[in-house]
């Protein structure tokens, strides 16, 4: 069990039951020329979350937990986007329109791909989702209980949008859930640390958040301990040998 120093307190997890969800690392909400810029944001808010997103993937990768990257995105004829969706506000592009990165939030348009940081690897699962919450609409839940996982590590954007409504969806399923600090991010920093605050209140209403120092130093203590039973033979091995 590897323990992290978190908030309301610690979160506890298995490597093997444990998936990573990293939600929307994608062009469209993170590059000028997206969707995040129509709808009249900086996206420069996002670029330090690339880094940190990746370190994350990477360290969970490493330990054997599952990673799971959601990805935004509507069919080329709009089918699964409700006109509500599409219609909504005053963006300088709408969904499906053309935009510097091809068809906005549009699968397979370049700008609905993932940042090249984040690129998902052999043995990651994708999952498309029509949706803010990447439960609805996907096949997301049978993953996750194909595989038997109980918890899930959460980074991406954008904290208030997507990543709390995927966060709240999977706690209302039953999954213990932590939102690593620095892996997440907003245009808006006042709507990031909120939903922080949201989701760590009341005891953990929603899950736990972390520091991405805290994920890493868990993951090193981890590791230490590996090579130190590897180290050091067991009862069973001394008297194999005497
Ligand atoms: C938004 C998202 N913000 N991935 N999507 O529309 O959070």
């Amino acid at each position: 069990m590897i323990q992290v120093d978190a908030l309301p307190g610690p979160f506890e997890f298995e490597p093997a039951h444990t998936a990573l969800v990293m939600i929307d690392m994608q062009r469209d909400f993170i590059e000028p020329g997206g969707f995040g810029a129509a709808l009249g944001n900086d996206v420069s808010l996002l670029a330090p979350v690339v880094p940190a997103a990746a370190e994350l993937v990477a360290l969970c990768r490493a330990i054997g937990v599952l990673v799971v990257h959601t990805q935004e995105c509507h069919r080329p004829d709009l089918s699964d986007c409700p006109p509500a969706k599409r219609l909504r506000g005053k963006p300088s592009l709408r969904i499906g329109d053309p935009g510097p990165m091809g068809r906005i939030l549009i699968e397979g348009e370049p700008g609905a791909g993932f940042v090249p940081e984040l690129m998902p690897q052999p043995g990651d699962v994708v999952i498309a989702k029509p949706g803010k919450g990447a439960f609805y609409g996907t096949r997301l839940a049978e993953v996750l209980q194909d595989q038997q996982i109980t918890r899930l590590i959460f980074g991406g954007v954008t904290t208030e949008v997507c990543v709390q409504t995927t966060m709240r969806e999977a706690n209302d399923r039953g999954y213990e859930c932590l939102l690593v600090e620095e892996a997440t991010g907003s245009y808006f920093p006042q709507f990031k640390a909120a939903t922080l605050a949201m989701i760590r209140a009341q005891g953990g209403i929603v899950g736990w958040t972390a520091s991405l120092r805290a994920v890493r130093a868990a993951l090193d203590f981890a590791r230490s301990g590996e090579s130190l039973s590897f180290a050091l033979p067991n009862e069973s091995n001394q008297s194999k040998g005497a």
